[in-house]
């Protein structure tokens, strides 16, 4: 088949076309079995899931496996002289998403499609998505990330809506990337453009007018919201996805024979954090133009939508001035405002109130009040949600929170990113783990078997090799593929602890000056963007590409430790990392973290924990046993009395610590200085001392101690590749197609 569409384009065989061609062929054919692949008698029941971000990476080789066609397609370039990794080479992934919360819903989409259930997304068609990260004198600069280019996994559909906002009315222009589920049905993720937008009204980097809604609307995700032209913009963002995504979602409905009023049979809808949460009034009102009374449609939307939280942290939970949304859609005002009274009606306290005293609107409020079913994305998150942040709502409504605890997609990070793993696994166990993850456990079996072991190290030696030799091409990187890896990959937040991390790399730095030679050389890998205007966050990276300098120039520690930060860190970067690392670093500051899904990952594919209790990193250490991770820090409830006691002093452990106080004043010392900025070195400096926020200081000396053992133990090599073993055996619990499961089970009730 694809012999035919190359005859047809380009009127050559495959072996006479270049790489480009072949990739523009092997899109048009399976982008045309992927739409043979839609059921044409949709069921009456669907989920959508809105969501800001969809962070689904490049698709060729996933879509590829998921029709069943990826060795088919590899031999037969083979035959010809080519080579498919090669030709995957080509894509560019789309820049939909930030992080976690974005590449979950791209995992749901597969699980969603893979389970056979009827299930599409619906979000935005950010042109330059999140932007694209260089470093320049050891910091971020931000360019914009095009990545629509002339081949690309868009589909242009007929559907456009108009959006109505105070003093003008958008138009919409829907685009569809097809969902092919591993060996089942194909959904579809809708992207709403703006059929208004304008790219030339990007200047330099990532700058442009903020306040030309219709022409900059769906350019830049996150676009910067430090002052008030950003976080209007942001209001019109979400406002356009929910408008589009009600107009949608009605439509359908009723073509599948819905009259409204009976919407709730035919409609779930999945709210991803609190970034769609508008699309509770803009359903409201829509109902009410079609002559539903406002209390019945009240009753049938909070039927319709369910609410997933992802951040316990305050300044994550989205509250916008009334004033705002005044300003931009002053037709839902009075329908939130009702929906605050109602609450008022009904509750005295004022912590579950919608409109807060400063009159603000509490997005996460309208969720919880308004849908039936709230959840948290990992046992410990949905524990604190109950006991802490959102006890209040817990208390009025206890049978609406429940816990999912998260998962990733199989089929993206081990049967496409890490083919020698995925051989191994068949060989020992057969493939039956495909489609029942917890078959994985087979593999306990061989946790004595010292041959096995061996071959476990061998192909974790293979990926080592191959990131090796990838990052010496992408980026110019030379790592030495003898030394242990150690990485740290996830976006770059104080909360996260890189910070920690960086103090690791120089106490190491300071230990190999004084003589003490780690017995093999290690190699710390940071992979994260931070937010344009997160200045903390930048002055970390900062502070991270300063000691990779140092260290690099530094002939006496260079042998031993290196530290690499690789630039513009995403999906297709993991795909590489992921199968390489040694040692995971989920270092969090325990009740920070919701769930984590990077720890799933680099698990799956053979890697050890180096960790906080925090997130779903209480589930690995549960289902591995203590002896196959390496846990440190204090206790999530220990955490939470520091900060309701606020008795955690950073000063005290910097003064009183000889050690601590050396570490950090490193960060300021002169050999820093030469080489970095002052003022970002000396902020730094100065808040791990006033402040931190997130507790580095706290958990500093065990962490490095813990570390120490970690490297130690790496020693021994068949007890290592033991640990290995059943870190894989045991990550079975970890695919979302068990997530998936349980979210229909309990809250979609869609036919499978
Ligand atoms: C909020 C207000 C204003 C501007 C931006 C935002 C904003 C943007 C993105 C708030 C949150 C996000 C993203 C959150 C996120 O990625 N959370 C992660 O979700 C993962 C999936 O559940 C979890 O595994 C991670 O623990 C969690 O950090």
């Amino acid at each position: 088949m694809l012999e035919e569409i190359v005859k047809k384009n380009y009127q050559k065989g495959l072996r006479e076309c270049t790489n480009e061609e072949i990739y523009q062929s092997l899109m048009e054919m399976v982008k045309g079995l992927a739409e043979k692949r839609v059921k044409k008698e949709p069921e009456k029941r669907k989920l959508y899931y809105i969501s800001a971000e969809f962070l689904i990476g490049r698709l060729m080789i996933n879509n590829l496996i998921n029709l069943g066609i990826y060795d088919e397609i590899k031999h037969q370039l083979e035959e010809n002289g080519k080579s498919l990794s090669e030709i995957e080479e080509l894509e560019i992934e789309p820049s939909l998403g930030n992080g976690g919360l974005g590449r979950l819903a791209a995992c749901f989409l597969d699980s969603i499609a893979s389970l056979g259930l009827q299930g599409d997304g619906i979000g935005l068609n950010y042109h330059y998505g999140l932007f694209k990260q260089e470093f320049v004198d050891n910091q971020q600069t931000e360019l914009s990330n095009p990545w629509i280019e002339n081949s690309n996994w868009l589909i242009r559909r007929e559907n456009s809506y108009d959006v109505p906002c105070k003093g003008f009315t958008m138009k919409s222009q829907l685009y569809d990337i097809a969902v092919t589920g591993y060996d089942n049905r194909v959904n579809h993720l809708h992207l709403f453009d703006l059929d208004s937008i304008d790219e030339s009204i990007v200047k330099v980097g990532i700058s442009f007018d903020k306040e030309d809604i219709q022409r900059n609307l769906t350019l830049f995700l996150y676009p910067d919201d430090s002052d008030k032209n950003g976080e209007l913009l942001r209001i019109y963002q979400q406002y356009f996805m929910v408008c589009n995504a009600a107009q949608l979602i009605m439509e359908e409905c009723r073509e599948r024979g819905s009259n409204l009023y009976d919407l709730f049979e035919y409609a779930v809808i999945q709210i991803n954090d609190t970034h769609p949460t508008l699309i509770i009034p803009e359903l409201i009102h829509r109902l009410m133009k079609e002559g539903i009374g406002l209390e019945e449609a009240i009753t049938i939307v909070s039927k319709i939508c369910v609410y997933t939280n992802h951040t316990i942290l305050a300044e994550a939970l989205e509250k916008w001035p009334l004033s705002y949304l005044k300003k931009v859609v002053p037709h839902l005002v009075p329908i939130i405002k009702i929906l605050d009274e109602k609450v008022r009606d009904r509750y005295k306290d004022s912590h579950t109130y919608i409109i807060d005293s400063k009159r603000r609107v509490h997005m996460a409020h309208i969720d919880i009040h308004y849908c039936y079913s709230v959840n948290g994305v990992a046992h410990l998150h949905t524990e604190i949600l109950k006991t802490n942040e959102l006890e209040a709502f817990f208390r009025i409504y206890p049978e609406k929170f429940n816990n999912k605890t998260n998962g990733i997609t199989f089929r993206r990070w081990l049967l496409s990113c890490n083919e020698p793993l995925t051989e191994f696994i068949n060989g020992q166990i057969g493939d039956k783990y495909l489609k029942d993850a917890f078959e994985l456990e087979n593999l306990l079996n061989l946790k004595g078997n010292v041959p096995v072991l061996e071959e476990l190290l061998e192909i974790k030696q293979k990926s080592k090799t191959a990131l090796k030799d990838y990052l010496y091409k992408a980026q110019g990187i030379e790592l030495n593929d003898q030394s242990i890896y150690d990485i740290q990959i996830k976006r770059l937040h104080e909360y996260k602890r890189q910070q920690m991390n960086a103090l690791y790399i120089i106490y190491k730095y300071l230990e190999i000056k004084k003589g003490a030679r780690p017995e093999r050389p290690i190699t710390i890998i940071f992979g994260a963007k931070a937010a344009p205007a997160y200045i903390l966050a930048k002055d970390i990276i900062h502070l991270i590409l300063c000691l990779q300098e140092l260290i690099q120039n530094d002939s006496e520690v260079s042998p031993y430790l290196k530290v690499v930060m690789v630039e513009n860190y995403n999906v297709t970067l993991a795909e590489k990392l992921i199968p390489a690392c040694d040692v995971s670093e989920q270092i969090s500051l325990a009740s920070k973290e919701a769930s984590g899904t990077g720890n799933m990952k680099l698990m799956l594919n053979g890697a050890v924990t180096l960790g906080t209790l925090d997130g779903a990193n209480v589930e690995i250490a549960q289902l591995v046993g203590m002896e196959n991770i390496y846990i440190f820090g204090e206790s999530s409830e220990k955490v939470m009395k520091h900060y309701k006691k606020k008795d955690y002093i950073a000063k005290d452990y910097y003064e009183k610590d000889k050690k601590i106080k050396e570490l950090v004043d490193f960060i300021v010392s002169d050999k820093l200085l030469a080489i970095g900025q002052e003022e970002n070195l000396k902020r730094l400096h100065r808040e791990l001392i006033e402040k931190d926020w997130f507790m580095t200081l706290l958990d500093l000396n065990e962490y490095i101690e813990v570390k120490e053992q970690v490297f130690k133990s790496y020693e021994n090599r068949i007890s290592w590749a033991r640990k290995m073993l059943v870190n894989i055996s045991k990550a079975g619990y970890f695919s979302s197609d068990r997530t998936i499961s349980e979210y229909n089970e309990d809250i979609w009730q869609l036919q499978m």
